[in-house]
């Protein structure tokens, strides 16, 4: 009867799943959490606390998705449910402004030297989409710049793919979004210099604006080369475009002020989510005072939105910051997933699987191919196959990384040396079984890697970069 119960036990995910399948498109409200490039059956969560998940069948799990990013001071951190629980018996939204909107709108600014002004919205992808159009209404421009890789959300001009020829414009990599809605975007390989000045000189009068992850995270973690993010800077400047940084994800991830903050380069527009609303629906775009007085009902660019700037969210966003600027925060936060990372590459050496791994604060890339990728091209030419069993391995282990090659991970200040630890005897045993040595990529491999990156691509997942040659679909 034990087997039976632990049998019954153990479908509890497949049976949600099931029965999710019915009523959602997938089983899943974002397709990245659908398991699709990793196979396998998603873990319903039941609570979250600190650094650890409970999924339904009650199995522990440490986490590193963190919810992509928002969990950074740990899973229901008190002083952040204490002032929801305040906020929410006050009234969950009043359709008009308050004190509180006002409050978080100076801590932004206070922390983003660019930042004079800030709008609030209720996702990252409000907040590109919000950004992208008053761009061009301030420059009356209507071409972009964006990079193959880099995703900014699922607003209609931004899922797009490379096209072919130096100044690719784009085309979709979404059904339902026509050539029109993208004829102006136009897509450029990441840490390519040269290509971005090309499209200036080709079309400097036509572009509006450039939209960067000025840290990627969504082709997996990939830093800006030195040089590339003051070369936009430049362009920018030079031919009177808008140089946007997508901070949805580094935004008070990556450090105090995000990637502005450690490069010194300086955005007119930036785009933030995620941290700012501690786990509850916050984004924001923000900027100059004369880019933002563009916007409606000062200016003639049109933006609005029911929930945005809602209390109980906006509760959970200012306690967060306020918590993120203790003293000595992102110092230990880097500290903590340097130990990941470096145990990591320890581990699969020892095992002797190609792999590599790097981070910046909080936020992590773990790549198996031997030297971290600076671009799309060397992101894709990972082992799909050793990342599967490596995730697949540590989940067995109570270890939960991120559904995907594709995806950066993230720590947070609950990640202990002794979560750490765990996580690191964990992988030292998942390693020692990954097939060691080399193996070139064979129809399998690619067969999984085609799974993953189209997944990463395709409308399922809203679009996050390059179509795959049809005859690697799997
Ligand atoms: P949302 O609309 O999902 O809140 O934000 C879109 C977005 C915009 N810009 C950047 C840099 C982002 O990383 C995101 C969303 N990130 C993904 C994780 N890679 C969210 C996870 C998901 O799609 O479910």
């Amino acid at each position: 009867c034990f087997t039976n119960s632990l049998l019954l036990l153990m479908s509890r995910n497949n049976e949600l799943f099931d029965r999710a399948c019915k009523t959602i498109p997938g089983g899943v409200n974002s397709p990245v959490r659908a398991f699709r490039s990793v196979g396998g059956v998603p873990r319903f969560i039941q609570r979250a606390q600190g650094p650890y998940v409970w999924d339904a069948e009650g199995t522990q799990y440490i986490d590193y998705v963190g919810s992509w990013g928002p969990a950074i001071l740990g899973h229901a951190h008190p002083e952040v449910i204490e002032a929801v629980q305040k906020a929410a018996v006050n009234g969950l939204s009043f359709g008009a402004p308050s004190e509180g909107e006002i409050e978080i709108a100076e801590a932004i600014a206070a922390r983003l030297p660019s930042i004079e002004k800030v709008r609030l919205v209720s996702s990252g992808t409000e907040a590109t989409m919000s950004a992208i159009r008053l761009a061009r209404g301030y420059t009356s421009r209507t071409k972009i710049i964006k990079f193959e890789g880099c995703y900014h959300g699922h607003a209609d001009s931004l899922l797009v793919k490379a096209g072919s020829g130096m100044l690719t414009f784009g085309n979709p990599t979404s059904a339902g979004v026509p050539q029109e809605f993208v004829q102006h975007t136009i897509v450029l390989d990441f840490n390519q210099p040269e290509a971005v000045k090309a499209a200036f000189a080709e079309q400097g009068n036509d572009i509006a604006c450039i939209i960067v992850e000025p840290i990627a995270g969504n082709m997996n973690l990939v830093k800006p080369d030195p040089g590339f993010l003051e070369t936009l800077r430049e362009l920018c400047t030079q031919h009177g475009a808008l140089l946007i940084f997508d901070e949805v994800m580094t935004g008070f991830r990556v450090g105090a002020q995000g990637v502005q903050g450690l490069t010194g380069v300086t955005p007119d527009i930036t785009t933030l989510a995620k941290v700012i609303g501690g786990g509850m629906p916050v984004g924001a775009f923000g900027g100059r005072a004369d880019i933002m007085d563009c916007v409606a009902p000062l200016g003639p660019v049109y933006q609005a939105g029911t929930l945005s700037g809602n209390p109980v969210a906006v509760a959970a966003g200012l306690v967060t910051l306020k918590l993120l600027s203790e003293p000595g925060f992102y110092d230990k936060l880097e500290q903590q997933t340097r130990k990941l990372t470096q145990g990591l590459c320890e581990h699969a050496q020892a095992a002797g699987v190609p792999f590599s791994a790097d981070c910046v604060g909080g936020m992590f890339g773990l790549y198996f191919r031997d030297t971290v990728p600076h671009s799309f091209d060397e992101v894709s030419s990972c082992n799909i196959n050793h990342f599967k069993q490596f995730f697949h391995g540590m989940l067995d282990q109570g270890i939960y990384f991120a559904p995907s090659a594709f995806e950066a991970g993230f720590v947070s200040s609950t990640h202990t040396d002794e979560v750490i630890e765990q996580t690191l005897a964990a992988a030292k045993k998942v390693f020692a079984r990954c097939n060691s040595g080399r193996r070139r990529h064979n129809r399998r491999y690619l067969d999984f890697h085609a799974c993953a990156v189209l997944d990463k691509c395709s409308n399922l997942n809203g679009g996050h970069g390059r179509e795959i040659p049809a005859e690697h679909r799997a």
